[in-house]
């Protein structure tokens, strides 16, 4: 049965590409997640803050729900379409938009993909700095609905840092300029960091102001094996006292095994439990510490064998063995968990989950892996093929809920930097108190009166 509401949409809008053959329902239905039965109403792809506008008041005044969309590698289901959705793409709007050497900021359109910002950042003698494995195809739209984190978050904290000016067409169907790139402005409330992690429930990001830094100095990455989980924590302590570090992450021998069956190089003849990544100044005095950090954990028994790059290309070999893990493990659309403590935390937060996870998931396989100089773990669980996908996911989140526990006793938040979206909607309570979440849907009623913006994730509308 065709749908006539898109008739007034057409009649509204009448140069709006708006898609709705089965396989672009498809594809733009559904994120990473892999876990909903994608059914939007319809795609729609603006080329204008104007035309987002509109189809804002035209899905205000017909009652039809929008699910904001940018690059869907998303593992929260925060972008899923599940439900006769408008979905509003920004994919067209992927422009830059202006560069200002004086207050060093790029302007772009949120459509952009974060790599070509990036290249942006770049080509003008700067950087933007959050950086993570999607680049290539996640929006800095995106990005800014999920505060996302990433791989440099320890050097460079996450993408709120970054941003300083935003453009949001609100649930409403208003057009707020917020930030306006000003260094200093105590004038109230800050709206922009209500839309900074919103995951679309508030208002589209239609534009975004970055904030450069200034380029990367030369880097060195080394790859250290650990015998130990408990050694994590301490080798972050060693490297993190002696150097400005770019980035800390860890992953065990069962992620690397992983992707070495990807494709991924061996880095080590023989086998270890742990690994961590570690990337620093390639400078002589930086050299000499890392070296001295080093021979300090192995004399400590904190490190039994590292390797550090002698080239780009190695220092690429060596940031593949931790990038591609999601990639590697995406046959089996794993169950994801991205929790967050405190790093003082992390030791007792980390003893208590291995323990947890050991004793409940004694039959699949866990993988793990992360920012642990963010106190942000990655938990992948793969379904065995004897178990069915519904019993799995089931078992998943009985476990989850006990590690939402655990998350609570130790101040810890059940999204580090995926978003809540539809996954983790069940367990919010683990990280945001009552008075907090009716807070958070008071400020949803202010911008979106109508509850037409992304109904259901995060919470319940
Ligand atoms: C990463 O750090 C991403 O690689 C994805 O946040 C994590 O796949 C995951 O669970
Ligand atoms: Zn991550």
């Amino acid at each position: 049965m065709p749908d006539t509401r898109l008739d007034s949409l057409r009649a509204a809008l009448p140069g709006l590409r708006l898609l709705t053959d089965p396989a672009e329902l498809e594809h733009y239905g559904r994120d990473w997640t892999r876990r909903w039965t994608p059914a939007p109403l319809a795609i729609a792809l603006p080329d204008s803050v104007e035309d987002v506008q509109a189809i804002v008041r035209w899905a205000n005044a017909n009652g039809v729900a929008i699910v904001p969309s940018g690059g869907r590698t998303g593992l929260s289901g925060g972008a899923v379409a599940a439900d006769g959705e408008l979905v509003v793409s920004l994919e067209r709007m992927n422009k830059v938009l202006g560069f200002d050497a004086v207050d060093r900021t790029l302007t772009v359109q949120a459509g952009i993909p974060l790599q070509l910002a990036q290249e942006a950042a770049r080509e003008r003698g700067l950087q933007y700095p959050v950086d993570f494995a999607a680049r290539g195809s996640c929006s800095i739209g995106g990005n800014i609905a999920t505060n996302a984190g990433g791989i440099r978050v320890v050097r460079y904290g996450n993408t709120r840092e970054w941003i300083v000016g935003l453009k949001l067409v609100t649930g409403g169907g208003e057009l707020l300029e917020l930030g306006r790139a000003l260094v200093k402005n105590s004038s109230g409330y800050d709206l922009r960091h209500l839309a900074i992690a919103s995951e679309g429930t508030l208002g589209i990001v239609v534009e975004a102001t970055l904030r450069l830094a200034d380029p990367p100095p030369p880097t060195n990455v080394m790859l250290l094996a650990l015998p130990s989980f408990e050694a994590l924590m301490r080798v972050f302590a060693a490297f993190r006292s002696r150097l400005q570090l770019q980035a800390f992450e860890f992953l065990t021998d069962v992620a690397l095994r992983h992707v070495l069956a990807h494709g991924a190089q061996a880095p080590f003849d023989e086998v270890h439990p742990f690994y961590v990544v570690t990337e620093f100044a390639s400078d002589e005095a930086s050299e000499a510490e890392a070296l001295a950090a080093f021979e300090q954990c192995v004399n400590d028994g904190l490190v039994s064998d590292g390797v550090i790059s002698a080239s780009e290309a190695q220092a690429a070999q060596l940031w593949r063995l931790r990038e591609g893990i999601t990639e590697s493990l995406a046959k089996y659309v794993p169950y994801k968990n991205d929790v967050s403590v405190r790093v003082s935390a992390m030791p007792a937060f980390l003893a208590e989950t291995q323990a947890l996870l050991g004793r409940e998931y004694p039959q699949f396989e866990v993988v793990w892996f992360g920012h642990i100089g963010d106190g942000n773990l990655h938990i992948n669980i793969l379904k065995p093929d004897a178990v069915a996908q519904a019993d799995f996911v089931a078992d998943c989140e009985r476990v989850t809920k006990l590690l939402a526990e655990v998350l609570q006793r130790h101040g810890g938040s059940i999204s580090a930097e995926h978003g809540i979206g539809l996954v983790k909607k069940p367990y919010l309570w683990c990280t945001r108190s009552a008075a907090e979440i009716a807070a958070m849907r008071g400020i949803k009623a202010a911008l979106d009166p109508n509850g037409i913006m992304n109904p259901g994730k995060l919470f319940d509308a």
